[in-house]
């Protein structure tokens, strides 16, 4: 039986030609500044997203700490959504390792923040008693806001209001390209408001490691600096820099399929009984790859069926799936690379068999 994974588009293998790329790299110690496809990599990326510098790291997580840490001291202040994935999902890093302090507000549905409540949480900084406010922190697509995309509209806005404040944004794009593909925009026009923007190699567009910090040269020289604090110094890491490269020249557009996926797995989704998703509102246009369902209390009272048992049984019919969110009713498939559309068939019939109860 083939095994349909949608925990996550984390967990894409690297394809033949990104293998052959990947072992074909020519390479140096980067931490002497001397791996040239790290430096393609990184030239490549600031260029995309519009600014001057780019810094190749391990991860995500080591993306937003980096930048989190070369923005703020200890003390300092950071504006962050309440189902921001720096918020929930990254070890309070910014807090273990920078003392930062957090000033979190409530993420709408579609990941935005109202900013009249980022405005009114910038602090006074002649005020002696309260933390300087340093950063207000982005997310695009919002993961825990079911993959929706902040508009360019959105972000200019926000970063508008952060300059006049003295407030400098950070993007973490981990999926900055599914924001830009399904709005058809380009990655620097969502990121021109930005100070800093992270995008990850290893979502998406399936690269099996890495992700790129990109900001301004001054930027970008401190936040070096941090990534060797953590330990990020890499050094030939030129053969993860190819399958990046390789994923920019192969992996970008096909995105349109994973957005195309997932879309008509929401809509199969919301047909069944006792299931729905938010991404199957039609008014909705920006979603893009991950789909949350939600079990109806009736449902599982009837059944049994929280998302742990439905995960179960879509694991014996070869579908994974993540059970996510606290009250246990909620279950995340995301599509990616190693997706196709004929899985999104086989995965609708096994979710409409475990709410039949058969
Ligand atoms: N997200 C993972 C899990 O950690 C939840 C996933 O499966 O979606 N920013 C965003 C918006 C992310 O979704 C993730 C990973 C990261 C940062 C961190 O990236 P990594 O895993 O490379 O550290």
């Amino acid at each position: 039986m083939k095994r349909i994974d949608l925990r996550s588009d984390t967990v894409t293998q690297p394809t033949e030609g990104m293998r052959q790329a990947m072992a074909r790299a020519v390479v140096g110690d980067d931490v002497y500044g001397e791996d040239p496809t790290v430096r393609q990599l990184e030239e490549r990326m600031a260029d995309i997203v519009g600014k001057e510098v780019g810094l190749f790291v391990a991860s995500g997580t080591m993306a937003n700490l980096v930048a989190l840490l070369t923005h703020a001291g200890r003390g300092d202040e950071v504006i962050v959504g309440h189902l921001a994935h720096t918020f929930l999902y990254e070890v309070g890093g910014s807090a273990a390792l920078g003392g930062i302090h957090t000033c979190l507000l409530p993420n709408r549905e579609d990941g935005t923040l109202d900013l009249g409540a980022v405005d009114a949480a910038i602090r006074d900084r002649e005020d002696v008693h309260v933390p300087r406010t340093k950063l207000l922190c982005l997310e695009n697509t919002h993961n825990r806001c079911g993959g929706s995309a902040l508009s360019v509209e959105y972000v200019d806005a926000a970063a508008r209001l952060a300059r006049s404040r003295g407030v400098a944004v950070h993007i973490d794009g981990a999926r900055l390209f599914n924001a830009a593909r399904a709005q058809r925009v380009a990655p620097a026009e969502l990121a021109r408001g930005a100070d800093s923007v992270a995008v990850c190699l290893s979502k998406g567009l399936g690269a099996p490691v890495g992700s790129v910090l990109c900001g301004s040269r001054d930027f970008i020289r401190e936040a070096r600096r941090w990534r060797k604090t953590v330990g990020g110094g890499m050094r030939q890491a030129g053969i993860l820099a190819a399958a990046g490269l390789y994923a920019l020249d192969h992996h970008v557009d096909r995105l349109d399929q994973d957005h195309a996926n997932a879309r008509r797995l929401a809509q199969g989704i919301a047909e069944i009984p006792g299931f729905s998703t938010p991404q199957s509102h039609p008014a909705a246009t920006a979603w893009t790859n991950l789909v949350y369902l939600a079990i109806a209390p009736s449902l599982a009272e009837k059944h049994g069926l929280d998302a742990a048992a439905l995960s179960r049984q879509l694991r014996e019919r070869g579908v994974l799936a993540s059970a996510i969110g606290k009250d246990g009713l909620q279950l995340r498939l995301v599509t990616h690379l190693d997706v196709a559309a004929s899985d999104i068939d086989v995965a609708l019939e096994a979710l409409r068999s475990a709410a039949r109860g058969t």
